[in-house]
């Protein structure tokens, strides 16, 4: 069947009646943002006309909300716990809706046996008839309580999983027995899942597929009225709960000199000390609210945590200048609790790695805020310069549809790959490989790319990384972006020849660095296992062999010819 784009929300919101907090919070996100939502169906469907596309048997289900797993976040929701999590679930149900799938959601375990056709209290039977989904999206929690309930079935049908992962999952904590020889293992990994089945909240690794959320965009009216509106000395500090403001009265003294401070931060009657009197506090505000608020205001103010929240695009998306501290050790599971035990070893500059990467100046203003003078000249500036809002197009509605319309058709992790360090040269692509003049560099022609493969094979630039860089850091010193997809294309000895790397010796592991070499010692390495091709690895004294590729402006999940 065809799928085709919805505009009515409504039963959607109906298939989400239940009194918990976290589904009303999430309710009224789709409910406020349906408009902008049906302008985003109406204008992607217009670029699309001719495409066919499949509708999908999709199915949700929202693990962390469950009362199984103990539902932390529910309860927290009118008293400043996280919303990240709730703002992308409700803008994933809302674009897969938008986008003309039939979907079931689930947020408890009787809902999703029920869905799977296990008779409840079965336990870990194993799912018998076949899957009625092609596609299921869950999280860490659900996937675990799918295990439960499907049993040995969930490995039959783990190529239609999609793992809703907000911070991501790198190759090498994924591989269950490399992270358990290798000292990966963490308490979330090891499912032996393509990587790009994790999702995530920004772009992180390019090993995962970049799934993200949308903040509410203002029309050329409104943006008018936002600047006209704007108050230049007032600022919104970040910080929802108690905790964020701990130790941070000597910059907002600072602050405090030059501008009056507004906040949302939740506590129950009495004002707690780490909260100056100075602070003009509004308690959590509903999302509504909070955007008139900041379309007041010039500046976004944020304090440290939490890290990588929508919030700040929220800020900017309505005028404000995000000002925020950066990271120098930058902050990571080797140093800072909040990342122990997250399946990543991705290091963070900067409160917002996102903000300051991607968007930067005049909107993102990083400083050290141990170097009060540095963050006072920095508040001085923001009083005087004048910036309009600005919203990153992949976290516009049309942005997200776009995305998850381009994944939906595109991935697939249930056909195998191409093979695997090939060791006899006539399974080399190599009439693919075309040397250009003067770099390292390999172009493939546009029109070799077949239709299996995705991202198409012409968007790929092979690169060599430094030595102890990795590819993902490799590919973006070129204004690229890593394509794990093309790492079983480079993944052989006449790539190492055609670069005339010199190996003396040439040997096939299982290690997320590879395939790279080391210049010193003259070894080539090429990779053994699938799974452990990795952008984010890098390992002293090695380069790396990097399949990199373009990307779309304003949408770095995308390819130029990925649509
Ligand atoms: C992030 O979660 P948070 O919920 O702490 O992220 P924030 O950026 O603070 O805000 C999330 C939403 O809360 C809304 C606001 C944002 O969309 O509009 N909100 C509100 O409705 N009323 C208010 O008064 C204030 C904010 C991140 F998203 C999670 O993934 C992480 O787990 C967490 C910790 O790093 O940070």
């Amino acid at each position: 069947r065809q799928a085709a784009f919805r505009t009515d929300l409504t039963a959607l919101l109906e298939q989400m009646s239940t009194g918990k907090e976290s589904l009303k919070f999430m309710k009224r996100r789709i409910h406020h943002l349906a408009r902008q939502w049906a302008q985003a169906a109406n204008r992607l469907a217009q670029r699309l006309k001719d495409k066919w596309r499949e509708q999908k048997l999709v199915l949700v289900h929202v693990g962390f909300l469950t009362e199984e797993s103990g539902d932390e976040f529910s309860p927290r929701v009118l008293k400043g716990g996280p919303l990240g999590e709730m703002v992308q679930w409700a803008d994933i149900l809302t674009s897969l809706y938008v986008l003309g799938h039939s979907l079931k959601v689930s947020f408890s375990v009787k809902e999703l046996q029920g869905f799977l056709g296990v008779p409840p209290g079965r336990g870990s039977c194993p799912l018998t008839g076949p899957l009625p989904f092609d596609l299921i999206y869950t999280d860490y929690l659900g996937l675990q309580q799918m295990k439960q309930n499907m049993g040995l079935s969930l490995k039959k049908h783990r190529c239609r999983i999609r793992v809703i992962d907000t911070f991501g999952t790198e190759p090498a904590y994924n591989h269950e027995e490399y992270a358990t020889l290798h000292g990966f293992r963490t308490n979330w990994g090891y499912w032996n899942l393509n990587p790009k089945q994790y999702m995530t909240m920004f772009p992180h690794t390019p090993d995962n597929s970049f799934m993200g959320f949308v903040t509410e965009e203002l029309n050329e009216t409104e943006k008018e009225e936002t600047e006209r509106g704007k108050q230049h000395r007032m600022a919104v500090a970040y910080g929802k709960e108690v905790s964020m403001w701990k130790g941070k009265e000597k910059f907002l003294e600072i602050l405090h000199r030059h501008m009056e401070i507004h906040s949302t931060v939740y506590y129950e009657q009495q004002r707690p000390q780490e909260i100056p009197a100075f602070i003009k506090n509004h308690g959590i505000l509903p999302q509504l609210q909070l955007q008139q608020l900041l379309r007041k205001a010039k500046l976004f103010v944020g304090m440290g945590f939490p890290y990588e929240g929508p919030a700040p695009l929220e800020a900017i998306a309505n005028g404000c200048i995000f000002l925020q501290p950066g990271f120098n050790p930058p902050h990571s599971s080797l140093n800072h609790a909040f990342f122990k035990g997250k399946p990543t070893s991705r290091e963070i500059s900067s409160q917002h790695p996102y903000a300051e990467r991607y968007i930067g100046r005049p909107h993102v203003i990083t400083v050290d805020y141990n170097n009060l003078e540095e963050f006072e000249s920095a508040v001085l500036e923001i009083i005087k310069v004048k910036v309009k809002p600005y919203l990153p197009y992949e976290y516009t509605c049309e942005g997200m549809l776009e995305r998850l319309y381009a994944y939906i058709h595109y991935q697939d992790f249930c056909t195998p790959d191409v093979p695997v360090a090939p060791q006899n040269a006539s399974e080399v692509p190599r009439r693919y490989l075309v040397r250009l003049p003067n770099s390292m560099a390999f172009g493939w022609p546009a029109n070799m790319s077949g239709p299996l493969m995705w991202p198409p094979l012409s968007a790929m630039q092979l690169w060599v990384s430094e030595e102890g860089q990795s590819c993902t850091e490799q590919c973006q010193y070129r204004n690229l972006v890593c394509e794990p997809a093309f790492f079983s294309l480079i993944n052989s000895k006449d790539v190492f020849q055609q670069l005339q790397i010199q190996c003396d010796q040439m040997e096939v592991e299982m290690n997320h660095v590879f395939p790279g070499f080391s210049s010193s010692k003259k070894n080539c390495f090429l990779q053994k296992e699938p799974l452990l091709f990795s952008c984010a690895g890098f390992k002293h004294k090695h380069q790396r062999l990097c399949p990199c590729r373009d990307f779309r402006a304003g949408q770095v999940a995308l390819c130029t010819a990925c649509l």
